[in-house]
């Protein structure tokens, strides 16, 4: 259960693979007290509150309730948006932007109706040109629309970097930063397994892990990650799922914890106007501080490419 002592509200919008994953993460780590599921396809909605709510023995003391009238959603203290289209095989995150920036165009009114406190989590892609255009639909101060981000893609890092050594991913410090999508990138520079620095790591006869030509293999396939997952079996979810109940328990949890979740920037590294993730203060205010950090001159270069690529995009669309 969260720490926090009062009722938390947890609503989901979407039904989907991803939002009924998220659903699921959510009442078995015990992320919030309700969790609600919201979907305009009634038959899909019911159902998935009906499985879920079957499992409720074996999850921890939340409760599961949902469906297709939005009023579900009504006092969320967070609410993830997850509805909209999703990747098709081959298909970039930056090629669903139009179709979903409609669907948020008119849901984000609605949900505000009902929530009007919340913070609001973008899951649906792209969730960096998302974030914009829901603060600017929204009218709401910067630290209360966030996006998941690079969290489920450093999660991913973390998780290829144990396993190339043989370390717990947990030991990994180590961020993916950007876009969450293909121009994202490692910060190589400032990570650390346990308090060594990543890049001097030597196996056990001494020799050097970490070469450039590893560094940059790894970033790749994070970065390919989803289109592997998606080729396979249509869709990504389980991790994302984990990932989002996680950021919602900093939220609830008011834990300050350091996520690279998407953000509106604002003269970070000379970058405004654009959401993408650096590392940031996640609290019960959402993004309560976006953190400087030291980057070399390859990740700036990087960092500003990622803000090129998603500007291009918001200009695009008008937003
Ligand atoms: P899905 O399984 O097609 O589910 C989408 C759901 O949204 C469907 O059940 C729809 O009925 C519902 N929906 C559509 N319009 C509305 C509306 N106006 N109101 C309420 N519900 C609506 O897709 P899936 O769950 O696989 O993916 C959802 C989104 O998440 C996509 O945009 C993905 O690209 C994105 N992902 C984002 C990730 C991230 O890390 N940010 C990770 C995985 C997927």
């Amino acid at each position: 259960m969260t720490d926090s002592a009062s009722t938390t509200k947890l609503s989901i919008v979407g039904a989907g693979s991803v939002g009924s994953s998220l659903a699921y993460a959510s009442l078995i780590r015990g992320s919030a007290n309700t969790i609600a599921l919201y979907d305009v396809n009634t038959a899909k909605v019911d159902a998935e509150v009906l499985d879920l709510g079957h499992g409720s023995q074996y999850m921890r003391e939340s409760q599961i309730i949902g469906g297709s009238d939005i009023s579900c959603v009504a006092g969320s203290d967070i609410v993830i948006i997850t509805a909209g289209a999703r990747q098709k095989p081959g298909q970039s995150r930056l090629d669903l932007a139009g179709t979903n920036v409609d669907i948020l165009g008119s849901l984000m009114p609605q949900l505000l109706e009902q929530a009007p406190n919340a913070i609001f989590m973008l899951v649906t892609n792209p969730c960096d040109v998302l974030t914009t255009a829901a603060l600017k639909i929204s009218g709401l101060p910067r630290n209360r629309v966030l996006s998941s981000g690079t969290v489920l893609d450093t999660s991913r890092l973390r998780w290829l970097v144990g396993r190339k050594i043989g370390i717990s991913p947990r030991s990994v410090h180590a961020m993916m930063v950007g876009e969450h999508g293909d121009t994202e990138f490692a910060l190589w520079s400032s990570a650390t397994i346990g308090q060594a620095p990543l890049q001097e790591w030597t196996d056990e006869s001494g020799i050097s892990v970490f070469d450039q030509a590893v560094l940059d293999a790894l970033e790749e396939e994070v970065m390919t990650s989803a289109y592997k997952v998606i080729q396979g079996k249509g869709a990504t979810n389980y991790a994302i799922g984990v990932a989002g109940a996680r950021i919602v328990e900093a939220i609830l949890g008011d834990q300050k914890a350091v996520l690279p979740v998407s953000t509106l920037l604002n003269d970070y590294h000379g970058i405004s106007d654009i959401a993408l993730s650096v590392p940031s203060v996640v609290g019960r205010q959402g993004v309560e501080r976006t953190l400087d950090f030291p980057m070399n001159e390859i990740e700036e270069a990087k960092l500003h490419k990622s803000a090129d690529a998603l500007l291009a995009v918001q200009t695009s669309l008008g937003i």
